[in-house]
């Protein structure tokens, strides 16, 4: 198994997992669409000891990002159909299918671009672990970010975004980060629908109406490895932007 990158780190994880509860299963699904440079380095820096499966959804990758993700110890799914929640979808139908010993109690999301940070994950857990909270959002805002590894029209499409969620649903995030844990029956409350650019934010605010207990914990963001497939482009930009806004409309 890929060793954890934890070692040539210095910076302080402010409070981890000690043990983890036997049969305690963690799940971690990444969405990955030619990701071929990057998947193997988020992969290898994964806390595989805590982590029971880690699922990397290709959807329709060209390129040799599934053969990548299988060496470094993914279970490889395809998902034939574009879209970011598309892919997450189908990472949860996948986790429908475990039963008794294996069901899932936490599921983990993260991006497959290397721009999160893997060793992060055990922070990300911990809350729901010690039952302080059922959902934990990552947050770049309140994080240290790489210069340049968000775009300005991100930062300001997530500062608008989380503004209207304070005003409409009364809830205070800072970001829609991609990288969350969530303890899994809240998931499967929240019932995801989303098969695009409002997977993150669809989340967040079915969780606000449902008072679910959440906390945000700062994370570092780096500049991603190989190419951008939604903010970097304007398509993307534009198409995340309004599908944002809907969704924080939608369900209000
Ligand atoms: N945009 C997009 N991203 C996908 C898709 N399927 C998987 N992904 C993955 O979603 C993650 C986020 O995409 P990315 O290009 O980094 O978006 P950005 O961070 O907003 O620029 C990456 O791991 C992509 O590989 C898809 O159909 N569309
Ligand atoms: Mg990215």
């Amino acid at each position: 198994m890929p060793s954890v990158g934890e070692e040539n780190d210095n910076f302080v994880i402010p409070f981890e997992i000690k043990t983890l509860p036997d049969q305690t299963n963690i799940y971690v699904i990444i969405p990955a669409f030619n990701e071929e440079e990057s998947i193997g380095l988020v992969l290898g820096e994964m806390p595989w000891e805590i982590l029971t499966e880690v699922i990397v959804v290709s959807n329709g990758s060209t390129d040799q990002t599934e053969e990548v993700a299988e060496a470094a110890g993914a279970v490889v799914l395809q998902e034939p159909q574009k879209g970011y929640g598309k892919a997450c979808l189908k990472g949860l139908e996948y986790l429908a299918t475990k039963e008794g010993k294996d069901i899932p109690d936490v599921v983990v999301f993260i991006d497959g671009d290397y721009s999160d940070y893997p060793q992060e994950m055990k922070m990300l857990c911990a809350p729901i672990l010690n039952g302080e909270a059922e959902m934990v959002i990552g947050s770049r805002a309140t994080g240290e970010r790489e210069k340049g590894s968000m775009m300005p029209q991100q930062i300001f499409g997530n500062w608008l975004a989380t503004s209207m969620i304070r005003w409409m649903y009364g809830v205070n995030y800072t970001d829609l980060g991609p990288f969350r844990a969530i303890k899994y029956s809240a998931l499967r409350e929240i019932a995801m629908i989303d098969e695009n650019f409002g997977w993150t934010v669809e989340m967040q605010v079915k969780a606000a109406k449902k008072g679910i207990p959440f906390k945000e914990l700062p994370v570092r963001y780096r500049k991603r490895v190989g190419v951008s497939k939604v903010t970097g482009t304007i398509y993307g930009t534009v198409m995340a932007g309004y599908k944002i806004i809907y969704t924080i409309l939608k369900y209000r």
